[in-house]
């Protein structure tokens, strides 16, 4: 796919399943260097989720409070939550347990010249602990924790969000019912395949995060959300990646 003419630099392309022998995903260095242009054709509305993030993050963002990107692959959510905040006095903290990921988002950083201090850190968000904050985002991250850890995380991050403070959640979920379902993964198919992904290429990539992504219901978040103390609001839906702002009462 031709990159936009405004685009400052060609993406890698991501052409890791063309070649990759069938094993687990792995969020690896070849994974790292290819992975602006795989999120951007595989995840529909990736980079309005990113706009809608930074609106929000200008206007909950407190000063004196921390806030958290979780499982920040290469910073694209920290960047646009800097840019919005300006020179508010707060540090994002951007954590992420790959290595290679957290490598390069620390070299993106020290090149962006964005006021507010980027704090990148290699670590497992099941393990972290977390400061007073106004804006947590898990941005596709949580899919990739262990299901009955998830509604433990949801609590900590809720009890660490100051009064008005908000999280947000974005994932790919599992529609109970089988037509919806059905419908949502043939459209998924088309739209990577409009983005140039071949059926062996989409195959292998299922394979490979058969074990490492595992879908819930959106309504379990939802939940989960509601017996952490936040209130949640669906504010995006593309298919079947859906994305929510939890908010702590002010
Ligand atoms: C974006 N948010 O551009 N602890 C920390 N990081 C983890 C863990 C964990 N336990 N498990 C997985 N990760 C980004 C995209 S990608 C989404 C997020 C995707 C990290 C993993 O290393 C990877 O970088 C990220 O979560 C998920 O908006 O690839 O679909």
């Amino acid at each position: 796919m031709a990159c936009p003419p405004d685009d400052p630099q060609p993406l890698a392309r991501d052409e890791i399943f063309q070649t990759s022998a069938p094993g687990e995903f792995r969020f690896d260095e070849a994974v790292a260097k290819v992975f602006p242009d795989m999120l951007r054709r595989s995840i529909p509305g990736y980079s309005t989720l990113l706009q809608l993030i930074s609106v929000l993050s200008s206007e909950v963002v407190k000063s004196g409070t921390a806030v958290y990107d979780l499982g920040c692959s290469l910073g694209a959510v920290s960047l646009a939550i800097r840019h919005a905040v300006g020179a508010r006095d707060t540090t994002i903290v951007a954590v992420d347990n790959s290595p290679a990921m957290v490598k390069r988002c620390a070299e993106i950083m020290d090149a962006d010249s964005g006021l507010c201090p980027v704090q990148v850190l290699e670590g497992d968000i099941s393990k972290l602990s977390l400061a007073p904050c106004s804006l947590v985002v898990m941005n596709f991250t949580l899919q990739f924790l262990p299901i009955d850890e998830r509604p433990t995380i949801l609590r900590r991050i809720a009890d660490a969000l100051v009064p008005g403070g908000a999280l947000v959640i974005s994932e790919k979920t599992q529609s109970q019912g089988a037509a919806t379902a059905h419908f949502f993964t043939e459209m998924h198919d088309a739209f990577r395949s409009q983005n140039g992904y071949s059926q062996l290429e989409m195959s292998r990539k299922r394979e490979a995060l058969d074990k490492v992504l595992v879908p819930e219901a959106p309504e379990k978040y939802v939940a989960w959300m509601e017996q952490a103390g936040l209130v949640p609001v669906e504010w995006f839906r593309a298919l079947q990646f859906v994305s929510w702002v939890g908010m702590k009462a002010p």
